[in-house]
């Protein structure tokens, strides 16, 4: 039995569609705290941290070299890192998106200040800086800003300097990168397992080898997007990209990690319920939760 604790953050400004602030929505919809209670976890929602609506904010700093919406996305991310810090400890937070802008906050709260490993499950590597971001969307900068490169009033969110290690970070699933983003990740040392080695090493050996890497440390963040799945069977996502994980290979991720007892957090981000199919996006996320926290089938 673990104690959970499920936050809400309805953020959409890191990026540029609508509907993405709706899947905290859809995920509470899909039976999130039902279906990990019945794992016998104790679970309490703490609600949602407060995001202004997109029609009350002027957009400034898109395109390359630009940070849209980085004042309000910074006041969201310092929130959510208050809020999970003055959890009990012991507890587990999820973390419900929104946008990937929000684990800059529940990485950073999570962490608390301790040695953080973080296992970003993405079709992207959120890498970019607003140097090398094509975009200016701040959802394709949080890990990189978490590893303190970047723009230094979100590198200093919460407390100065960087909240993880480089060396402590590892990708899975990645199919979409960015040209500065290569650069940055190979000269910072990151671990990635983009789909090639999904396709070679199988999810087991990426699974064992993750574990292994983040054995001895205090902590371990669990930030999932649902873009890592393929679009077939996750198909409510703003940024699908073909050739992602299968829904068992998904599953098994989660399973093998369960097992060795390894995410002391997690993230479920970029869910569209707008751009879904019956919320199928949403429920595979909650699924995908139940087996990361211990559903055995037998
Ligand atoms: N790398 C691109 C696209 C992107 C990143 N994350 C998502 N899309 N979901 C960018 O804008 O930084
Ligand atoms: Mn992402
Ligand atoms: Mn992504």
């Amino acid at each position: 039995m673990k104690r959970v604790a499920i936050l809400g953050v309805p953020m959409d400004l890191g990026q540029g569609r609508r509907g993405v602030d709706m899947g905290p929505s859809a995920i509470r919809y899909g039976r999130l705290q039902e279906t990990l209670e019945a794992l016998g976890h104790q679970v309490e929602d703490y609600g949602d941290v407060r995001v202004p609506v997109v029609e009350s904010l002027r957009r400034q700093g898109q395109g390359l070299g630009g940070m849209a919406y980085l004042e309000a996305i910074r006041a969201a991310c310092l929130e959510t890192l208050e809020v999970l810090r003055q959890m009990p400890p012991g507890v587990l937070p999820v973390v419900l998106g929104g946008d990937h802008s929000i684990a800059m906050g529940s990485v950073a709260g999570a962490s608390r200040g301790e040695r953080t490993g973080v296992v970003w499950v993405d079709a992207h590597a959120d890498f970019n800086t607003p140097e090398t971001s094509p975009s200016g969307n701040i959802h394709g900068m949080p890990l990189a800003h978490l590893c303190g490169l970047g723009d230094a009033r979100l590198v200093n969110l919460g407390g100065p300097g960087p909240k993880v290690r480089p060396e402590d970070v590892v990708l899975i699933g990645v199919r979409s990168l960015d040209r500065g983003e290569v650069g940055l990740l190979r000269e910072r040392g990151v671990t990635v397992y983009t789909m090639k080695e999904v396709d070679v090493l199988g999810i087991p050996a990426i699974a064992q080898a993750v574990i292994a890497k983040m054995r001895g440390l205090p902590r371990v963040h669990l930030s999932l997007d649902a873009d890592v799945l393929d679009p077939e069977i996750a198909p409510g996502v703003g940024t699908p990209v073909p050739g992602g994980l299968t829904y068992r290979e998904a599953h098994l991720l989660m399973e093998l990690f369960s097992d060795a007892d390894l995410v002391t957090s997690l993230d479920l981000v970029e869910v569209n319920p707008i751009l879904d199919v019956a919320n199928r996006t949403a429920r595979i996320m909650v699924e995908l939760a139940g087996s990361l926290l211990g559903k055995r089938i037998f």
